[in-house]
């Protein structure tokens, strides 16, 4: 509700310092019974709100769980997150953002569950989100952008994992294209953009974000053992999931800011610095066969350009890609 935002809004301007509850009532614009409510309310998800007389309130402690209020109060965004949709458990986040992409939900609104029974990746492939380990987010922007460019928002969304995972937790990732994080080979964060258009009209593209966040080894089915890992297990230790939700938003607004007012190239260097292929022998695999030769690059609309050994310049649209072994 906007009086739970205006008061998270409020602790976060007192900055650990108290406030009557008068001067909280008046600056949420509501009754003194209404804050106390609401400071019962946030207890019970397990913040630790300091009550003294004459002072007022204090937020001292930020539990360290997945909420929609724990997302809201460290947000540095000015649109990406700021309507937060949270859930204990969803098949896919994906489709609720898309309907309510739909229904008109405002640029920025993120969808987050605590774990998604029917998680997809690419082509209806199935993605692993247990409970309480993940960030598993979908979220909405529209922008004005022809549909042909709107591939260029996946590896604007890798850029932006890249950056908020090295921020959050000082670990190397690499891209490969068009839409895996990597660490050390292994897969810890998949990206599935999805549009809806009509007439031509790009109407919103829902960025679907899974991270592996706090998973152990045995939290992964067998197959995925040896090829995918999750930042807990990298190092060594549990990671802050609503920092890192924080910290996605804020790169994914700075980048979607630099996209829009300055097109594609400022974001295309900076997924090439992250980039693993480039200049390397791959194989990949789309729909339509199997190329294998030098990757060159993207070009200006995020195509992977693949250098086929007869010297012709393929361009991938869309495929699963593999690093040859010797050159990896
Ligand atoms: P992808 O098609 O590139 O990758 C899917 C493949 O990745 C699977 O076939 C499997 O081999 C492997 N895989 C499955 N689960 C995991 C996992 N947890 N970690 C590492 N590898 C895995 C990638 O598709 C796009 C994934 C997007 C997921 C987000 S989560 C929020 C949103 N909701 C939703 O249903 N999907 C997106």
């Amino acid at each position: 509700s906007t009086v739970r935002q205006n008061l998270l809004d409020a602790f976060r301007n007192a900055a650990g310092e108290f406030i009557s509850g008068e001067k909280l009532a008046n600056t949420i614009g509501c009754s003194r019974t209404a804050v106390w409510k609401h400071i019962e309310e946030l207890r019970n998800e397990g913040f630790e709100v300091e009550a003294i007389r004459k002072k007022g309130y204090r937020l001292a402690e930020h539990p360290n769980t997945l909420t929609e209020n724990e997302i809201y109060l460290g947000l540095q965004t000015k649109y990406i997150g700021k309507t937060i949709h949270f859930y204990e458990s969803l098949p896919s986040t994906q489709q609720v953002a898309k309907e309510l992409a739909l229904n008109g939900a405002t640029e920025g609104t993120l969808v987050i569950s605590d774990e998604q029974t029917l998680g997809r990746g690419r082509l209806a492939r199935a993605w692993h989100s247990p409970k309480g380990t993940g960030i598993w987010t979908s979220i909405i922007i529209r922008p004005k952008i022809p549909i042909q460019q709107a591939p260029q928002l996946t590896l604007l969304t890798a850029v932006a994992a890249v950056q908020a995972i090295e921020e959050q937790t000082d670990i190397d990732v690499s891209i490969k294209w068009p839409n895996d994080l990597l660490i050390n080979g292994k897969k810890v964060c998949g990206i599935l953009t999805e549009l809806q258009a009509e007439e031509n009209q790009i109407q919103s593209i829902i960025i679907g974000i899974g991270i592996n966040v706090n998973q152990q080894l045995t939290d992964f089915p067998e197959e995925l053992h040896s090829i995918a890992t999750s930042l807990s297990m990298e190092v060594n230790d549990k990671i802050n999931r609503a920092k890192l939700v924080q910290s996605l938003c804020f790169h994914l607004e700075k980048l979607y800011e630099t996209y829009l007012t300055l097109g594609f190239q400022p974001i295309k260097l900076l997924w090439e610095s992250y980039a693993l292929s480039i200049g390397k022998q791959i194989t990949a695999r789309t729909l339509n066969g199997t190329y294998s030769g030098i990757a060159l690059g993207i070009n200006e609309q995020g195509v992977l350009l693949l250098e086929t050994s007869d010297g012709k310049i393929q361009h991938i649209y869309s495929a699963d890609i593999e690093i040859d072994a010797l050159n990896r």
